[in-house]
């Protein structure tokens, strides 16, 4: 008879508690902070507002789920921007700016932050993520409401009620970081289907007057000088990737697969805690170290050919970036020697050009310099403008969140970190002695740009010629 009377009670009561909104069955757990305090995205997001205009807002979603195939999707990446402002990691998130204030009841805010909310049948396939309340509570942001009311709070922004009223008008422009995929051929069609025109078109339909700009004002300048707090994330990543160089340069024997030198690479990485790799690993062998962003990674090595490796480890969202040449066997052959001390001797002097005011091109054109001179002296170039055929990419870009990290190119400043990381490939049937073909080398450090003296974060890892074949020669 009890049980009569308990079952329709047990249906009543699972019926009945998620409607009342008791809590969720899974728990919410915050593995890993970012170290960065709550106040640091706020004093970002105040400074972004300070330099907006009146009428304007800023838009910056997350990064969108990227399918793999079928139902698969690839793992997370958060929007650099969206991380860089908030903190907040997960997907179908919008922060929303605004000079002028938004309303939300009858209080304004500058800043507004919309996230999934917490779904038990959602969280039961793809995990629990931060909802409004815990996005509140760890991140410290005044506003969070829910994505489904972001398009009435966007409407009310480009309608402004109070637009009424002789001083108040609504937002006339919208900044977005960039533009969704540009274009989308299918066939049958002759002209490619173009995202962002049909953007710009039903946008300008609904809010007549309302001009979109992408590339949000001042962030690629705040993003590209690092406070302490990512410094030190951005140390921990390169900390990391110097480890996974050292147990891969160690670890590395004749007749290896490319793949073997990459799992011994990104094994460490996650090991020491990286969550992710900042950008696929690139490891080539032979005349894959010509190819500058080979990451196919599946060739055997053979004895006394050069391998590449340039790989970087992500930590908390920063990545480090680091390549390193070694000789297969653990010793350089005479002409591997000879294009690795010139490649080495461009990057000394790259290095030393990465001080405070010199221009963004300084470290490159230093480093080309070199290429230049010293492989007119070997004979495998005539003219100083040639050296472009060997050494076809710059020296340096910034880095941060992202492995290519934005910046202004403009003067260098103190706290900006940048790759030194010349190189020389000559391909099999380049137009020189045989003797140099299949000779790849690439050699690339983190620096630091301080008031003082550039700050090679990565010189732990070894470099010269000697240092890496007596890494080698270890046991
Ligand atoms: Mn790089």
């Amino acid at each position: 008879m009890t049980r009569f009377l308990l079952l329709p009670l047990a249906f009543c009561i699972a019926m009945f508690i998620p409607m009342a909104g008791v809590a969720q069955t899974f728990r919410f757990e915050l593995y890993d902070t970012d170290g960065i305090p709550a106040k640091n995205y706020a004093e970002r997001r105040a400074r972004v507002v300070e330099s907006m205009s009146e009428n304007s807002i800023i838009i910056v979603e997350a990064a969108d789920v990227r399918n793999r195939q079928n139902d698969v999707d690839y793992e997370y990446r958060q929007d650099s921007d969206l991380l860089y402002l908030t903190g907040f990691p997960y997907p179908k998130a919008t922060l929303l700016l605004s000079k002028k204030g938004i309303s939300i009841g009858p209080k304004l805010f500058h800043a507004v932050l919309f996230v999934r909310p917490r779904v038990e049948s959602v969280e039961q396939w793809t995990g629990v993520q931060m909802g409004t309340e815990e996005a509140m509570r760890y991140l410290h942001i005044d506003t969070v409401l829910n994505n489904d009311q972001l398009s009435d709070v966007l409407k009310s922004v480009l309608h402004d009620e109070r637009s009424s009223s002789p001083n108040q008008t609504s937002a006339d422009t919208i900044f977005i970081a960039r533009l969704p995929t540009p274009t989308v051929s299918m066939p049958l069609l002759e002209k490619n289907l173009s995202v962002s025109s049909e953007l710009r078109r039903g946008l300008s339909e609904k809010f007549p007057g309302v001009v979109l700009r992408t590339g949000i004002p001042k962030l690629a300048a705040m993003r590209m000088v690092k406070d302490q707090d990512e410094l030190e994330l951005l140390q921990r990543a390169v900390d990391i990737s110097i480890e996974g160089h050292l147990a891969t340069i160690r670890g590395a024997k004749p007749g290896m697969k490319e793949y073997e030198l990459e799992a011994l690479m990104e094994y460490t990485f996650k090991k020491l805690g990286a969550e992710d790799v900042g950008y696929p690993s690139i490891v080539g062998s032979s005349y894959n170290a010509c190819i500058l962003h080979y990451n196919t990674n599946r060739r055997s090595t053979q004895k006394n050919e050069l391998v590449l490796a340039d790989c970087g480890a992500e930590f908390r969202g920063y990545t480090a970036d680091i390549t390193r040449t070694f000789p297969i066997s653990g010793k350089f052959t005479s002409d591997q020697r000879t294009i690795y001390n010139i490649v080495k001797e461009a990057q000394d002097s790259g290095i030393a050009a990465c001080v405070v005011g010199a221009t963004f091109r300084a470290p490159h054109n230093a480093a080309m310099s070199v290429v230049a001179k010293r492989l007119i002296k070997l004979g495998i170039i005539t003219e100083k403008t040639d050296a472009k055929k060997y050494f076809m990419h710059g020296t340096s870009h910034y880095l941060g969140l992202d492995v290519h990290d934005p910046g202004t190119n403009g003067a260098l400043e103190e706290n900006v970190v940048i790759t030194v990381e010349p190189g020389i490939y000559i391909a099999e049937g380049s137009d020189c002695d045989k003797r140099w073909w299949n000779i790849g080398v690439r050699i690339e450090d983190d620096i630091l740009i301080t008031s003082g003296k550039p700050v090679n974060m990565s010189e732990k890892l070894p470099r010269s010629a000697d240092e890496i074949e007596q890494l080698m020669a270890q046991p």
